[in-house]
């Protein structure tokens, strides 16, 4: 867990874009602003399949947000068509360019705290509580956090012209909370340099909110707690931890721990490789050993060379993954004695996961495969 050696105290920040995907557009698109824009799948004038990524706050406004069906956002449009207000501007999906954006945000947050987690394509978790800084401020520590935490809202909006909101708590939960509770372009903290009004500063947030606003409580545990006509965090402190982990089991547990503001995790500051994988479906399913076995080369080539140009020296675990014909799909992994970093090793691993499946061991049926895939895990 990341403390300040200077102030003893843990201050976590969690920023999160406003409408991400819309406002990128909205930037980008003089003629449309100002106007409700989604941005998803196309609409097809109604027909539509997909779902809607985002909506900007005006489109929010006809009820339309993420996840709805790109047709409903429609019909929504049209009847405020007619109601006289502007019909939606629909817009497809560009992930590069948000990407893009998002990493330039991502390298701001960077500048102004020296332990970052970037938790999706458009939020973050940064530590503000060892900011070097800290050694000269005067006023408290959790006033500087938000100091700092303006500056990058105020760096984000000048280079990018785009709003956030941010929440600061002395943990990631209610950081997370905290930054989703005034949007957009909002700023909440709670937290205080004191320990004691600290802790009551927490509990006096968190207990009026609706249980979904704790992170993970989604709709079915939402049914099954309404049930015991729990609908706040208050109310949720009634149960015992027995009686929710008797409910939810081990994530009971936790979800007690979170309608008391607690948590400890540590920011994740740089996403791991933890496997290395290809695989690939046949044009034509196959049970042939020669074709069987020369795709299945090619994928052990195309994982080592990624492998290569990783960081790691070795990898001790193998998995062969085949889906035959009928999409029934079966893995079989081997941990080796001793890692490796040889081609060689990981052919000859992965052709004794194979051949099983191509003869009545594994594959009594004698089915075709229709897809192969190799992995390789456990890195040193
Ligand atoms: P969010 O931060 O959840 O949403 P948002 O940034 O659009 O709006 P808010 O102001 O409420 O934060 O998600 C970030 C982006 O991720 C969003 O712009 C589009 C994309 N996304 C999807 O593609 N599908 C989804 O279901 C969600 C929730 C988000
Ligand atoms: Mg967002």
């Amino acid at each position: 867990m990341n403390q300040s050696h200077v102030t003893g105290m843990r201050i976590i920040g969690h920023l999160d874009m406003d409408a991400f995907f819309a406002a990128v557009e909205e930037r980008d698109k003089p003629r449309i602003k100002g106007l409700p824009i989604v941005v998803g799948s196309d609409p097809a004038e109604g027909r539509g399949r997909g779902v809607v990524s985002t909506a900007n706050y005006k489109a929010r406004e006809y009820g339309i947000h993420s996840t709805l069906p790109i047709s409903t956002a429609w019909k929504l449009s049209e009847k405020a068509k007619k109601e006289g207000k502007p019909e939606a501007v629909f817009l497809p999906v560009d992930f590069e360019k948000y990407g893009e954006v998002s990493e330039r945000i991502i390298e701001i947050i960077k500048k102004y705290s020296p332990a970052v987690e970037q938790a999706s394509i458009d939020e973050a978790y940064l530590d503000l509580s060892d900011l070097p800084a800290f050694k000269k401020v005067e006023g408290g520590f959790y006033d500087y956090a938000k100091e700092i935490a303006q500056k990058i809202k105020d760096e984000i909006y000048k280079k990018e012209k785009l709003t956030c909101s941010v929440g600061i708590g002395p943990n990631k939960l209610i950081a997370k909370i905290a930054s989703g509770f005034k949007k957009p372009n909002g700023m909440t903290v709670v937290g205080s340099d004191n320990e004691t009004a600290c802790a009551e500063l927490v509990e006096a947030f968190l207990e009026p909110l609706k249980i979904r606003d704790i992170p993970g409580i989604g709709p079915k545990s939402e049914i099954i707690l309404n049930k015991f006509k729990i609908k706040t965090i208050k109310d949720l402190k009634n149960l015992t931890k027995k009686q929710l982990e008797e409910m939810f089991g081990k994530w009971g547990g936790e979800i007690y721990d979170k309608a008391r503001g607690k948590d400890d995790s540590p920011l994740v500051l740089e996403w791991e490789a933890k496997s290395i994988g290809e695989q690939e479906t046949f044009l034509e399913d196959s049970l042939d050993a020669n074709k069987v076995t020369k795709k299945i080369k090619q994928l052990c080539q195309q994982v080592f060379s990624r492998f290569r140009e990783s960081d790691f020296e070795n990898f001790r675990n193998i998995t062969v993954t085949v889906r035959f014909s009928d999409f029934t799909t079966k893995s079989r992994s081997h941990t080796l004695k001793e890692a490796t970093g040889d081609l060689k090793v990981l052919e000859f691993e992965v052709l004794k996961l194979l051949f099983p499946f191509l003869d009545k061991r594994e594959n009594p049926k004698h089915k075709a495969i229709r897809l192969l895939g190799v992995r390789i895990e456990k890195f040193s």
